[in-house]
């Protein structure tokens, strides 16, 4: 059901490659996205609505969602759903408070300073998954942090549902009502990206675009990154375990199932040291897995060349492991996980000890859920306020200052060929300017 990999012994070089991991082909699948993204740069909304007749089966009169609509999702949803998305939101807007920024003014001399103002994108658009993935919880993290950094403009996309009135999931709409965010569209795909990145006749352009989407909005993110900015491009969901033999088997197995639950190519990945282990998980999954009602997409995940369990010979090792596999999410069950978890360089997010699951993280941790998969945990994070604010240096010398200076900038014009860089500041001086 799962495949082994022993490096027991001295750990390889290219301990990356030895790992498992799968390839997700987004290069192969920007040729096909880019006459799409085109069609709506120079057609707007008519090109969005005739991609999504094509692709969705919708035929939309427009693609902004009414916001009765948002309303009527709301009085709709389960009470107990709304009661966990409103706790969900609540823990998660503690964190992302948390995480604004205060400016900074450094004197750098006398007379010379420089500030740090941190500013909120003006306009962002969170892409929301629909059709097999209906996540309202991520609406929550990607609307959270932005709204905490203060971006004053937020429009959310999620593809229409032929079975919902051509709108899409009353779950997707009622955790936008949550939110307060009145700006939703039904559209999906990579003509949401580029309805986003160039704007339409219905949605103004946007300055950002966010969140996770299948390989088609990663094609057209990767495409149109630079006309917009955009997070990371979020792959299949990936777990991986640190574990010795204080682990319980029956925990690590379920907690590897919890995350190959969401796609046939998501990850799940033990590293332990514990052979015993080991075996008592192989042992425990084939039971946990048929009694779950995904059990083939879950079979099929970790049976797949990008899951598997890898036996080291010391914890040493094992965070060596982990740290070459960059985990999105990196579960710890050791003895001392705490100290373990301290270790770790890198990972998405770490899960400390029994009873930290990933699937607390991905509800209610407060923690965000959308966070670097495919190995860029090891140069990028999660979703967060800073996502979403630009720090400008603001330059503020003072004529003594500059004066102080200008033989340095000088001496580095000059170094460079760039002489009326040198030439700028020596008109503040010479040649009677005050
Ligand atoms: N584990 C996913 C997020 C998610 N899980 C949403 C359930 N719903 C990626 O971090
Ligand atoms: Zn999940």
């Amino acid at each position: 059901m799962i495949s082994r990999i022993d490096l027991r012994g001295a750990l390889p070089e290219n301990l990356r490659d030895v790992l498992p991991r799968a390839d997700l082909d987004v290069e192969a699948a920007l040729s096909q996205v880019r006459p799409l993204c085109d069609d709506v740069r120079h057609r707007g909304v008519a090109a969005v609505r005739e991609l999504t007749a094509r692709f969705d089966g919708v035929e939309l009169t427009s693609t902004r969602v009414p916001v009765a609509a948002l309303a009527d999702a709301l009085a709709g949803l389960d009470p107990a759903v709304r009661a966990a998305l409103e706790e969900s939101i609540r823990r998660a807007r503690l964190v992302h408070r948390d995480q604004r920024r205060t400016d900074t003014t450094t004197q750098v001399v006398p007379g010379g300073t420089v500030t740090e103002r941190w500013v909120p994108v003006d306009r962002v658009g969170l892409y929301v998954p629909g059709g097999r993935a209906v996540y309202p919880s991520s609406v929550v993290m990607n609307v959270v942090p932005a709204q905490e950094a203060g971006v004053p403009s937020l429009a959310v996309t999620s593809p229409p549902q032929a079975g919902f009135g051509g709108l899409p999931h009353p779950a997707i709409l009622a955790a936008c009502a949550l939110l307060s965010v009145q700006e939703v569209y039904a559209v999906g795909g990579a003509q949401a990206v580029a309805m986003f990145a160039y704007g339409t006749e219905e949605c103004p352009p946007v300055s950002m675009v966010t969140g996770p989407g299948n390989i088609w909005v990663a094609a057209a993110k990767r495409l149109l990154k630079g006309q917009v900015g955009i997070d990371a491009e979020a792959g299949p969901t990936e777990i991986a375990i640190l574990a010795d033999d204080t682990a319980d088997p029956v925990h690590v197995a379920a907690d590897l199932i919890s995350q190959a639950e969401h796609d046939v190519i998501a990850a799940a990945v033990l590293v332990t040291t514990s052979e015993r282990l080991a075996e008592a998980v192989e042992k425990e999954l084939p039971g946990q897995v048929a009694a779950t009602r995904h059990s083939e997409r879950i079979a099929e995940a970790l049976a797949g060349r990008q899951s598997g369990i890898v036996l080291v010979s010391g914890l040493d090792d094992g965070l060596r492991v982990v740290d070459a596999y960059a985990a999105e999410h990196l579960e710890i069950h050791t003895a001392a996980p705490r100290e373990v978890a301290a270790r770790v360089r890198n990972a998405g997010a770490v899960f400390v000890g029994p009873h930290s699951p990933v699937s607390l993280g991905d509800y209610l941790a407060g923690s965000n859920h959308v966070l670097p998969t495919g190995g860029c945990a090891c140069h990028s994070s999660g979703l967060s306020v800073q996502t979403f604010l630009r720090g400008v240096h603001v330059v503020d010398y003072t004529r003594e200052a500059l004066a102080e200076a200008a033989p340095h900038v000088y001496a580095l014009s000059g170094a460079e060929d760039l002489p009326a860089h040198g030439a700028a500041v020596r008109a503040r001086f010479e040649g009677g300017a005050r």
